[in-house]
């Protein structure tokens, strides 16, 4: 539901990136709760809400196992964690690319990132 999907663009969307480095990774993965304790991989989508949306449906997605996957690439950030202790501070890498994404959908809204290829 509505829910969950705010939940998922708090964790996971985040429109015009500032970087896309470690710093980057540092400073969001903070700003978005994400780090009591430390998450280990997290990845931020970039571009429209509408085009990640559109996952669900035919426009841009099709079925992948249980997910959905898309039909075109998106500019995503993936954070890791450089290890250490899971406490705050929390030390972060990370890669951009240009990828296909699968995503888990429920009432034709994202609720859950699962993997990019
Ligand atoms: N996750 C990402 N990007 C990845 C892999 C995992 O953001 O490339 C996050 C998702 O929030 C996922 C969580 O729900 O890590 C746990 O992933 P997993 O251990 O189920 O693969």
């Amino acid at each position: 539901d509505e829910d969950r999907y705010t939940h998922f663009l708090t964790q996971h969307y985040d429109a015009k990136p500032k970087g896309r480095d470690g710093r980057y990774c540092e400073s969001i993965m903070k700003q978005r709760g994400l780090t009591r304790p430390c998450k280990e991989v997290n990845t931020f989508i970039h571009g429209t809400r509408n085009d990640i949306k559109a996952i669900c449906n035919d426009k841009n997605g099709e079925p992948y196992n249980n997910f959905r996957r898309s039909k075109s690439p998106f500019q995503i950030t993936t954070c890791k964690h450089k290890g250490g202790s899971n406490r705050p501070p929390c030390g972060y890498r990370a890669t951009a690319g240009f990828r296909t994404i699968a995503v888990a959908c429920e009432n034709g809204l994202p609720v859950h990132f699962d993997e990019s290829f």
